[in-house]
């Protein structure tokens, strides 16, 4: 039976954004550069019937994607906040199609649309996982693991994170940090689960040494190409035995579809900021099951706030690979949520509670807000 994906309106009377900056427990270091401090927007909506908050996953810096925060805050606070403001009443599947228009910025519509649908769920006493479809009261929890000093430092980082129950390991890469750091980590650990993801730090080019790496059975080898080579991934997906998976390219439903259509990818990464919000997260996933493609949740060093929305996001029938849906203490000390996500067996729990589930842990929040902005309606 098909699940019915609706909630009633809600009425806005404000909309709030933060940016905030939550240190790391430790650097974390891909293709792209390394990052020692979270910043983050959070956008709480206020309505009639209650307060629902969400998160626009961006960095500083526009070194994953086009988007980065000031961007995200400009055109959140000016443009699109107040398109949602004006039209008072809307229910959280309006969203997407009212901020249409304007082209892009999908991570700030897809904060914006969390927070009315948390805020929608919460009044009407749902559960976000029940409203999307999960299957599954848990979801098993993978860890993605930064380019480490050395291959030995490498060893010892995906040790602890076996040690501590993580189900899979996904480890960066970048030219010259590939096959080695590959190679130690299945001659520490065997068989493990184990996929890398580039963030897309090659061209065809490299086709041959990334061929070198068919000898380690991964799981996958994510984005190893820039965000609009579908083309040249399907090229390097017919040379390649490991699975290709997209990430970067994979900005809306039409996007995926293209790239099964040219056999760019095998597998997906569905991360609901990067296209655009979790309804369309979940238009990726329901193409894909029906295509019998396999994919996975990725992640975007979430608060609680998008940590909760990703595990409900992950027990969807369809997310048949584990997720880079971590415990809170992989990347904080301290989040801004009241119970952070642990790790029990291996797996987090999807929250059940009226919306996300989560409370706001207000004291975090206000010692990790950078800039705050109230917008009226
Ligand atoms: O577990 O949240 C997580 C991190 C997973 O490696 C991860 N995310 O390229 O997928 C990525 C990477 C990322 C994080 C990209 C933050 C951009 C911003």
């Amino acid at each position: 039976m098909p699940i019915a994906r609706a909630a009633a309106p809600v009425t806005l009377e404000a909309i709030e954004l933060r940016v905030l900056q939550i240190p790391l427990v430790a650097p974390f270091t891909t293709s792209f550069g390394t990052e020692t401090v979270r910043e983050v927007i959070i956008v709480r909506a206020r309505t009639a019937a209650g307060d629902g908050w969400g998160e626009i996953v961006t960095q500083h810096a526009p070194l994953y994607s086009s988007e980065y925060t000031q961007g995200a805050w400009d055109v959140a606070e000016r443009i699109l906040a107040p398109a949602l403001l004006d039209a008072g009443s809307i229910a959280p599947a309006q969203v997407a199609p009212l901020l249409a228009p304007f082209v892009g910025h999908r991570m700030a519509k897809a904060g914006l649309e969390l927070a009315v649908l948390d805020a929608a769920l919460r009044a009407e006493g749902r559960g976000f996982g029940a409203y999307l479809g999960a299957v599954h009261d848990r979801v098993p929890s993978g860890v993605s693991v930064g380019i480490q000093r050395d291959e030995a430092a490498l060893v010892d980082t995906v040790g602890g994170y076996l040690d501590a129950g993580y189900v899979r390991i996904k480890i960066k890469i970048k030219p010259g940090r590939d096959i080695g750091d590959t190679a130690a980590v299945r001659a520490a650990f065997g068989a493990i689960p184990l996929q890398v993801d580039a963030n897309s730090a090659y061209t065809l080019a490299d086709a041959d040494t990334l061929a070198e790496l068919d000898r380690f059975d991964l799981l996958l080898i994510e984005q190893p190409l820039q965000e609009d080579d579908l083309v040249d991934h399907a090229a390097l997906a017919r040379a390649l035995r490991t699975p290709v998976c997209l990430d970067e390219s994979i900005t809306s439903h039409k996007a995926a579809a293209d790239a099964l259509a040219l056999g760019a990818a095998s597998v997906i990464n569905i991360k609901a900021g990067r296209v655009g919000g979790y309804l369309e997260a979940v238009r990726i996933h329901d193409l894909c099951a029906q295509a019998g493609v396999p994919v996975w949740c990725g992640g975007m060093l979430e608060t609680g706030i998008g940590r909760a929305a990703n595990a409900a996001l992950a027990a969807l029938p369809g997310f048949t690979l584990p997720g880079d849906v971590s415990a809170s203490d992989r990347f904080y000390h301290r989040d801004i949520v009241t119970e952070p996500m642990v790790l029990e067996d291996g797996h987090v729990r999807v929250p059940t509670g009226p919306g996300l589930g989560v409370e706001i842990d207000h004291d975090a929040l206000e010692a990790f807000t950078v800039a705050r902005a109230e917008l009226r309606r």
